[in-house]
């Protein structure tokens, strides 16, 4: 029943059916996330460091009612390019797929469906989580309820710091999710390797990583995993950098009350907007990083 919902292109199927290694990617980042032309460019390269490291990108989004694992180029640039894409989280799937709209998935839409195509592993740039004064609006991202409950290793630079880090990891700490530090024992902040807090585990290499999810999936815990991959250096902004920019945004974001899943394209694309070229470029090349990562860990999960 459910896979009559889901369609697949033939690369995607073809390395599910031979247990060859897939990683997820997400919609939103192309579509609410950057700019076109860097979008589309992202959305290319970043399948391409996926088969560089002998896995197979699946790109997933929602079109003519179907859940889409693995997208063609035209269908990728359908995604960078029209401006009718809806943002879509859990509680959206079952309106998109009956009213036929194109649904762009976030980090928990695009974990369910990979968790529906039997995808173990995504990558992205940063997860969605409690937001600054999140104790009175209680704006959580769905990011992180499905965390708590769909079987699937996020590989993220941590995440911006336009968000309350200390509750967001709380939050995932409550909730049975482990905060695994790829190769850092800090949690990094997106733009940032900081962030100023902890990570629960630090783990050095895709095998261990890939161990301690097949034990944990194995013990029947259910849940994700959030592998915090920290920006390569070079391309790193410094902690608190721009505390100013974010602060600005959060301020013309209550202004306009904006609310809801309006709030982190509001505040992604003020962000960009004030800083101009420099965070777009941070943004692209940790996504890069996670996609290399994200690779080498689906490897190891099928070793
Ligand atoms: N954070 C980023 N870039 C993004 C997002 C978050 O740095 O593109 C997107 C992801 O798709 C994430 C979503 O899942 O925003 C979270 O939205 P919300 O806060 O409305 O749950
Ligand atoms: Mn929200």
């Amino acid at each position: 029943m459910k896979s009559a919902h889901l369609t697949f292109t033939e690369e995607v199927r073809d390395a599910l059916e031979t247990n060859k290694p897939v990683v997820a990617l997400e919609t939103t980042i192309i579509s609410h996330g950057m700019p076109y032309p860097q979008n589309i460019d992202m959305a290319r390269k970043v399948e391409q460091i996926i088969r560089d490291q002998g896995a197979v990108p699946a790109t997933i989004g929602i079109m003519e009612g179907k859940i889409k694992i693995g997208l063609t180029e035209n269908e990728l640039e359908l995604f960078a390019t029209r401006r009718d894409i809806e943002k879509v989280s859990r509680r959206d799937f079952a309106y998109m797929l009956t009213s036929g709209k194109i649904g762009a998935t976030t980090v928990a839409a695009t974990m369910i469906g990979a968790s529906l195509a039997g995808i173990q592993v995504f990558a992205t740039g940063g997860i969605g989580g409690v937001h600054r004064e999140g104790e009175v609006t209680m704006d959580v991202s769905a990011d992180l309820t499905e965390l708590a409950q769909t079987n699937v290793a996020v590989v993220c630079a941590g995440a911006k710091s336009i968000l309350d880090i200390g509750r967001t990891l709380e939050y995932l700490e409550t909730h049975g999710v482990p905060v695994v530090g790829y190769r850092t024992d800090e949690f990094p902040s997106f733009y940032s390797r900081q962030s100023g807090y902890g990570v629960d585990f630090r783990l050095d290499s895709p095998e261990e990583v890939a161990l301690m999810l097949q034990r944990k999936w194995e013990l029947g815990i259910d849940g994700g995993a959030v592998i915090a991959n920290p920006v390569p250096e070079a391309s790193a902004l410094q902690h608190g950098e721009i505390e100013g920019v974010i602060r600005q945004a959060l301020d013309e974001a209550k202004e306009r009350r904006i609310t809801g899943k309006k709030v982190t394209p509001f505040l992604l694309d003020r962000i960009k907007q004030l800083t101009g070229g420099q965070s777009l470029e941070t943004n692209i090349a940790l996504v890069y990083h996670n996609a290399e990562v994200a690779g080498q860990i689906a490897a190891a999960l099928k070793r």
